[in-house]
């Protein structure tokens, strides 16, 4: 029997402010995941969805809990839900891949895997997602987990958010092309790495990768991979809330998630793995969902011969 690999659903939209990306994780499963991650001859077991409260416009009736932080209360409680479900697969020996959903899903993937272990982060997207409360144009979380999951600004003190074995030296973004002032300006400040789609021209995708996830994984256990369809140029991605021109190719991706296959089949450590931003409502017949199917098949060991 190959590895286990469980399947947990976060059909969430309340980090974005375009409606439908809810129904990710139904377009995705519907383009052949579970086939796609079978295929890799893993043991591919599909929890379902976790539970996502229904209330989002809450307008009078439910105030959010931090200004220009929007929905965080009902954020705080999928991604409590989504921690504990990553933490149990990867106590039962399994790779969790957790689907979504917008991009502040990954605030629970990261608290759970980085639970019990030290973990590295590549973050394959477009934007950042390194804003604050304090810096964020829009208020949109899906623009602030990973300032989330390090305790910036208004989150320090959210213990629900902050991921216990993560140190910002082990942030690796790749292929960023869309940042906002006050975020270049903290990137540019930070301990972590980042790599634009320049570095990719330049040095071409294989090579960033495997440099990359040298970074990322330099002294911890395993590394989180999260994959946002925005990371891809529009063209071929086009069912996302937030598109940006002049991403990866279909062919750069694929090499990318080949690269994090080939470590993970050297190493063993490759710890837990998300989708997120695909939009249905957005999207041309599917296509985004199913690029996100074979991508996630990539990265977790699906080859040619
Ligand atoms: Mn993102």
């Amino acid at each position: 029997m190959g590895r286990a690999v469980r399947i947990i659903g976060a059909p969430t939209d309340f980090g974005s402010n375009r409606r439908g990306v809810d129904m990710g994780p139904s377009a995705i499963r519907y383009a052949g995941l579970i086939e796609g991650i079978e295929s890799t001859g893993a043991d591919c077991t599909d929890v379902g969805d976790v539970r996502v409260p229904h209330v989002r416009r809450h307008g009078g009736d439910r105030e959010d809990p931090v200004p220009n932080a929007k929905h965080l209360d009902q954020i705080a409680e999928v991604s409590t839900r989504i921690a504990d479900e990553v933490a149990d697969a990867r106590e039962e020996g399994a790779l969790p891949i957790v689907v979504g959903g917008d991009h502040s899903l990954a605030i629970g993937t990261v608290a759970g895997a980085a639970r019990d272990a030290d973990l590295g982060l590549l973050w394959f997207d477009a934007h950042g997602d390194y804003n604050t409360p304090e810096t964020s144009p829009s208020g949109n979380v899906h623009g602030m987990p990973l300032a989330a999951s390090l305790g910036r600004g208004a989150f320090a003190d959210m213990d629900w958010a902050r991921a216990d074995g993560l140190r910002e030296k082990n942030v690796v973004w790749v292929g960023l092309r869309s940042l906002d002032d006050a975020e270049r300006e903290a990137i540019r400040e930070g301990d972590a790495t980042a790599y634009t789609m320049a570095d990719i021209d330049e040095r071409g995708i294989n090579d960033l990768v495997e440099e990359a996830l040298e970074v990322a994984t330099s002294g911890v256990d395993g590394l989180h991979v999260s994959l946002d369809l925005d990371w891809l140029d529009p063209r071929i991605a086009p069912g996302v809330g937030t598109p940006v021109r002049g991403g990866v190719t279909y062919r750069e991706a694929h090499s990318a998630m080949e690269t994090v296959a080939d470590w993970d089949r050297a190493t063993g450590d490759l710890h837990s793995f998300e989708v997120v931003e695909v939009n249905p409502i957005l999207d041309s017949h599917n296509e985004t969902a199913e690029l996100a199917t074979e991508l996630t098949a990539s990265a977790v060991g699906k080859r040619v011969l």
